[in-house]
């Protein structure tokens, strides 16, 4: 029987506690600094790779269009997997994510962890989960960090061999509900990449790399003792320092909207009521609202009278990415 050279992989989407914004290797992606995030449950990503002798160019589609911006990153990346295992062949590629593109969410990540695990096993490479973060983290950064399961550490090493992500807890350990809250559904204008660039010129840079150590020393402890009340206020002054730096560099970059500090404030309204629940943002203006599955009920009431909030999508910490037997073409 003839063999077929297709596989299809899902990937959950990640978000950092502990965050990457900065590089000290543009090309390889090596962040300025590791970063410690958990994979989302209800944000994904399913792909399917098929290789062929008989292509004679890659065809790449996400979410049934086909965006040349994005496609040519696909084919950049297809190209170093080529090129390392020594492939010949074109690929069809097929990229489909749970949530509407417009929703404002970031795909990179899981898109590329996907992207790695179904275009190296089609062509019936068995790489370890190692090799397979370092692999993706060329194609996107935090992308890395969607291949272990639950919550990871992404370790920034200085040469690519030992810029890679392993799980420092399985999605079981902790059930913490992540609200992903959808105020703005455009593209934003500076992407991440540019935005990485930019960080290096913000004057206090420096003094966030100094305090990443310890801040990563204090989130695996509060994790593992599954220390809400600390890891809440450690994850939300993470956030804000990483704003900051984001704020102050050149060109400055601001990417909230009003309705991010309405809701930034909404947060610590519901703390003054004693309802433990924190923030996080990332590089836009849709924030994530972290609190105890026990609370979750009485927060998404709350969230839903909103009317700012588009979208609201919870999710639990979850698996890494994993190859299924459902190719969708
Ligand atoms: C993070 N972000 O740690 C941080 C927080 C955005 C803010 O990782 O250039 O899309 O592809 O390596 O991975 C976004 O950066 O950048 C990001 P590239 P990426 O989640």
């Amino acid at each position: 029987m003839k063999k077929i050279f297709k596989s299809t992989a899902l990937a959950h989407s990640n978000l950092a506690f502990i965050k990457y914004w900065g590089k000290q290797n543009e090309k390889l992606r090596l962040p300025a600094n590791s970063s410690i995030s958990v994979n989302l449950s209800n944000l994904y990503t399913i792909t399917t790779v098929e290789f062929s002798e008989k292509f004679l160019r890659d065809e790449i589609k996400i979410n049934q269009e086909k965006n040349i911006k994005e496609s040519l990153r696909v084919v950049k990346h297809l190209d170093l997997i080529r090129k390392k295992f020594r492939i010949k062949w074109k690929a069809k590629v097929l990229s489909k994510n749970n949530f509407p593109k417009a929703a404002g969410f970031a795909s990179s990540a899981s898109g590329f962890a996907a992207l790695t695990l179904a275009a190296t096993k089609a062509f019936g490479l068995n790489l370890s989960e190692k090799e397979l973060t370092i692999l993706a983290r060329l194609g996107s950064g935090s992308a890395c960090r969607s291949i272990p399961d639950g919550f990871v550490e992404w370790k920034k090493g200085k040469k690519s061999k030992n810029s890679y992500a392993y799980s420092i807890f399985p999605s079981e350990h902790w059930k913490i509900s992540i609200f992903a809250l959808v105020i703005k559904n455009s593209e934003k204008k500076i992407s991440s990449s540019e935005g990485h660039r930019f960080a290096l010129k913000s004057p206090f840079f420096k003094t966030r790399i100094k305090k990443i150590g310890e801040k990563i020393f204090l989130i695996k402890k509060f994790i593992k003792d599954k220390d809400f009340l600390n890891f809440g206020n450690l994850v939300e002054k993470e956030a804000l320092e990483m704003n900051a730096i984001m704020f102050t560099s050149e060109p400055s970059l601001i990417y909230w909207d009003e309705e991010t500090i309405k809701l930034i404030k909404f947060v610590y309204e519901l703390r003054m009521k004693k309802i433990p629940v924190y923030f996080t943002i990332d590089a836009g203006p849709n924030p994530y609202i972290i609190c105890e599955e026990k609370n979750e009920k009485e927060i998404f009431k709350k969230l839903r009278k909103i009317n700012s909030i588009k979208n609201i999508v919870i999710n639990y910490p979850a698996s890494g990415t994993k190859i299924i037997n459902k190719n969708i073409f």
